[in-house]
């Protein structure tokens, strides 16, 4: 009987414990930008300084390498998709990014630290 109890308790734990994994991973939003139509590519990520962040207006500056897009390098603001991240620039970072248009908007939709 204490066999059955103890396998019976691992069974548990691990039901119990799966889904709590699961429910960590951030979950994706659906994305808007299917006009590109490779959605699920994996997306090129571009060179870019940041100069400025301005919180208040949810948009960084940031001085870009040309992109996949067409747009030559330049320096602009853009949206971010998750308000978040401008807690992690600041002006003079560099980071690797992929922007795309939302609502409108060029919105950096990912990004990583150089
Ligand atoms: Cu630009």
């Amino acid at each position: 009987m204490k066999t059955m109890l103890s396998m019976t308790l691992a069974a548990l734990v691990a039901a119990t414990t799966m889904p709590a994994l699961a429910a960590n991973e951030k979950p994706q939003t659906a994305d808007a930008h299917h006009h590109g139509g490779h959605a699920m590519a994996p997306a090129t990520l571009t060179e870019g300084l940041v100069k400025k962040v301005d919180k208040t207006a949810g948009r960084v500056t940031l001085s870009h390498g040309p992109l996949p897009n067409g747009m030559p390098a330049m320096t602009m603001m853009f949206r971010v998709k998750d308000p978040a991240w401008l807690d992690q620039f600041k002006a003079g970072d560099q980071i690797l990014f992929a922007a795309d248009q939302v609502n409108g908007a060029m919105t950096v939709v990912e990004f990583k630290r150089k």
